[in-house]
């Protein structure tokens, strides 16, 4: 029998300990006095950050759903407050001291300290007098926005209702006023934002961000130049499908002016006044007709309605009783946010929507995306997910769960069971594909070439606002192919009338990711838990569906996004789903573009 000495014995005792002791329970461990610190640290600061962002989140609502100066007064008071909380410097201090040890800490310590130093950076306290400008200025760029009046002909008119029109009217000089409407608010946005570009990077700086495009990259883990280059990838695989649907939209949009084919299609031959989605370009691939006969509430009733018909528990009734869903009725001086937004206002079921629903297919879809967000935020709310996580994965996580509700609010199934398209029949291939690419590709060009190039040149490429409308429209040319009806000069500020551009700055890039994503759970869900073509099936009323989905929701963002999608799917993010799902109408352009000069150069 071989015998070993006492400190060999010693030696393997310990390594076995080392090697059970992470399998055992966690209670069994006792935590280190680190962890406990941390431990104690991050229970006061989940706490206190619960609260005052719920007053803030109660103050910003009000400013945004009737906007008056004594709610701006309110919303910038709470702004302040909250602010002097998330980016107190005490709050930093510790944050770094426990990260420095992070191999120590358990995993989602780790995420929520990294949390605490995100939100801080957003307005660190290390210099006050830097942070309250910011906020000052974004309460009155916020003001503006959404207090700002379109006029028509020396009337007033809703975005709603520029929307409308860019979709029906039929003469150009009558489509080019109301484009021109539509880029008002440029010149009144523009001083506020000159100063935002300043302010916003110095408050990045402050804790050490090269800038603020760099700041909400993090939000992602990634680098201003990944991000950018990620989205350049994107187009990169997608142009060619772009170049034939543009040639295929531009000959069809001639044919319907009676104009001869250009090479840039001119901005307000477009349904989209930043031709960011064409969807409703010609009345075949318009569904507006079949909503004729539905009102708004019909619209969120039935969004909401696909998301518990997959098995998800319904937003809680507060969501029908303190949401803001329909426009400001004619007559009402009322002034609200016309853009469509999810509030997740105190982390726990005040779930509201911001929204301006009309019935008609834009807002069918958006219902659709706002519910998805809604649905996404009330999953989050578990005792395993601690408030500062209860966000998505990552933005463009978020942003791809309430895009894949888009997604399946117009598969031809579901419109079909809601009686918005024919039922049986024969059905018609091409037409839903063309559809949705004519919805999906162009708003890639849009989202990562235009806005992300953009946002990134103001941010983090220094770009003088004298150069600020030129550069915008020279990325407007080169990655959508599109131009305006005449010259843009620099007095106006066309970026500034995306309201993004104003209100999520450099965060348009997630709707992007979002679709790339969207594109790829899509593929997933169709083949592996439907077992169905991912261009033919129907999410609605299939509880798989349901489950598969609500499991990465959640998670919120206690996991990396990218984990979150590779465990979810076994694939990275790719653009893979999104072009084999449009193969099928790649070769059905090339053919109808047969002869046709491609591209516009
Ligand atoms: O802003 C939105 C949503 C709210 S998160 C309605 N979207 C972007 C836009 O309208 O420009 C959805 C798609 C892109
Ligand atoms: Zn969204």
């Amino acid at each position: 029998m071989n015998r070993m000495s006492r400190p060999v014995r010693l030696a393997l005792l310990l390594a076995a300990a080392i090697l059970v002791l992470p399998a055992l329970p966690a209670r069994a461990q006792a935590p280190s006095a680190l962890q406990e610190r941390a431990d104690r640290f991050l229970e006061v600061v989940n706490s206190v950050h619960q609260g005052v962002s719920t007053v803030e989140q109660y103050a910003l609502w009000d400013a945004s759903t009737d906007v008056t100066p004594a709610h701006d007064a309110a919303a910038d008071a709470a702004r302040k407050a909250r602010a002097a909380f998330t980016g107190s410097p005490a709050l930093i201090r510790e944050a770094r001291a426990l990260l420095e040890r992070r191999a120590e800490l358990a995993p989602l310590t780790v995420r929520q300290l990294e949390r605490v130093l995100l939100n801080a950076a957003e307005g660190a306290m290390t210099d006050p007098a830097l942070v309250r400008e910011r906020i000052e200025a974004e309460t009155r760029q916020l003001s503006a926005m959404n207090g700002f009046t379109f006029t028509l002909e020396g009337q007033p008119i809703t975005p709603n209702e520029i929307g409308e029109r860019l979709a029906k009217l039929t003469d150009l000089d009558a489509r080019r006023a109301v484009w021109e409407a539509s880029k008002q608010s440029g010149p009144a946005l523009r001083p506020g934002l000159e100063k935002l570009q300043g302010l916003r990077n110095r408050v990045a700086a402050e804790l050490g961000y090269p800038d603020y495009f760099a700041l909400q990259g993090a939000r992602h883990d990634m680098t201003t130049d990944e991000m950018v280059r990620m989205n350049e990838d994107f187009l990169r695989v997608l142009k060619p499908l772009y170049l034939q649907l543009h040639t295929w939209a531009k000959h069809e949009l001639a044919k319907k002016y009676g104009q001869p084919v250009p090479a840039r299609i001119p901005a307000h031959w477009l349904t989209n006044r930043w031709s960011q989605e064409w969807n409703a370009m010609v009345a075949s691939t318009s569904l507006d007709e079949a909503f004729r006969g539905h009102d708004p509430e019909w619209i969120v009733r039935t969004a909401e309605g696909f998301w518990t018909g997959i098995g998800l528990d319904p937003l809680p009734e507060t969501f029908w009783t303190k949401s803001d869903l329909y426009p400001v009725p004619p007559g009402d001086p009322r002034k609200k946010n016309s853009h469509a937004y999810s509030w997740h206002l105190d982390y726990e079921r005040d779930i509201r929507s911001l929204m301006s629903v009309e019935a008609n297919e834009d807002w069918f879809g958006t219902a659709h995306h706002e519910t998805g967000h809604g649905h996404y935020s009330l999953c989050t709310v578990r005792p395993e997910v601690p408030v500062l996580l209860r966000n998505g994965a990552s933005p463009s996580f978020d942003e791809a769960i309430a895009t894949l509700g888009e997604l399946a609010a117009q598969q031809p199934g579901y419109l079909e069971s809601l009686g918005l398209l024919p039922k049986g029949g024969k059905r018609d291939e091409i037409a839903p594909l063309l559809r949705l690419a004519l919805a999906d590709i162009p708003f890639m060009f849009w989202a990562s070439g235009v806005m992300t190039h953009w946002e990134a040149d103001v941010y983090a490429h220094g770009m003088p606002p004298a150069e600020w409308n030129a550069r915008w429209w020279r990325y407007v040319a080169a990655y959508q192919g599109v131009e305006p009806p005449a010259p843009r000069g620099e007095e106006f500020c066309d970026a500034a009338t995306k309201t993004h551009v104003n209100d999520f700055p450099a965060y348009y890039y997630s709707y992007a990711v979002a679709k790339v994503l969207t594109y790829q759970l899509n593929d997933h869900i169709a083949r592996r838990i439907l077992g169905a073509d991912p261009r033919r099936c129907t999410y609605a009323g299939r509880r798989e569906v349901g489950e598969f989905l609500a499991g990465m929701m959640r998670k919120g963002a206690t996991r990396d996004w990218r984990t979150v999608l590779r465990e979810a799917t076994g694939e990275e993010l790719s653009t893979r789903a999104m072009v084999e799902y449009y193969a099928p109408l790649m070769k059905w352009l090339e053919k109808q573009n047969r002869g046709r000069k491609v591209g516009w150069d």
